[in-house]
């Protein structure tokens, strides 16, 4: 299977973050992994025009359950699509916490982005609390299972572990705490679309990841790439990440 560096600007970037896609795109080439960047959505279709000869694919970072409709201020996977985007990343915990989505309107995310023809990004992960009361893995089979329709495949599918209590804190998980994780969710996949789909499917880590800890997350079984916020802004970042893949 081939591995994934995928960025996720979150709501940062105007067009002077251009100049470090075209960055991003040089190191690409010739990148054993496939590389992805999820720019905030007034940037998508400039960064994927900007990147249509590199082998960058692009990305959204959210889009409504429903194809079009009076929905103000929502993008529809379709208009992901339009603009480019081959993936769009969905059930981020920022947006199930700042927006309230629950695994229910993720899982209604998912299918409209597959009607689209976009893969799903599908983010799982507990919180510090969560991680306390040991219930870790039961919280994220949870959320995989919520959060999935009936029909997941390789191509269709990536899912990102990222532990609420290390996105964007500096602090990482162990690597027996991450590749426990991604154990019970591959586990969790194998039970549900059996082994051969589940082995296809690419299980990234996010949180936290820079270029100093990225070769020994990425040693870790069952990790097959990283989702990476704020180390994919910058080229001088992100490079070392993707190079470790
Ligand atoms: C986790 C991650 C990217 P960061 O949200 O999705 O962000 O690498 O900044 O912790």
């Amino acid at each position: 299977m081939r591995k994934l560096a995928a960025g996720n600007w979150k709501m940062n970037g105007t067009s002077s973050a251009l100049c470090e896609a075209e960055a991003i795109g040089e190191v690409a080439n010739g990148a054993r992994a496939e590389v992805l960047i999820c720019p905030p959505t007034t940037l998508l279709s400039r960064l994927s025009a900007l990147l249509s000869e590199s082998p960058v694919a692009t990305g959204g970072q959210d889009c409504h359950a429903a194809a079009s409709g009076a929905h103000t201020g929502d993008i529809s996977a379709d208009m992901l699509r339009d603009a480019g985007a081959r993936y769009v990343i969905l059930g981020h915990s920022e947006r199930r916490t700042d927006h309230g989505e629950t695994d229910e309107a993720v899982c209604a995310k998912v299918t409209a982005a597959w009607n689209a023809r976009l893969a799903a990004i599908v983010c799982v992960g507990e919180t510090g609390e969560e991680r306390d009361a040991g219930n870790t893995l039961a919280v994220v089979t949870g959320q995989l299972k919520g959060s999935i329709p009936e029909g997941a495949s390789a191509e269709t599918l990536v899912v990102a572990y990222e532990p609420v209590w290390a996105i964007g804190t500096g602090r990482v998980p162990t690597t027996e705490q991450i590749g426990e994780v991604h154990d019970a969710l591959r586990a969790s996949l194998a039970e549900r679309f059996g082994a051969e789909v589940a082995d296809g499917i690419r299980l990234l880590y996010g949180g936290s990841v820079k270029g100093a800890n990225a070769a020994e997350i990425f040693a870790v079984s069952n990790v097959d790439g990283a989702l990476v916020g704020g180390a994919s802004l910058k080229a001088a970042d992100f490079g070392p990440i993707i190079q470790a893949l």
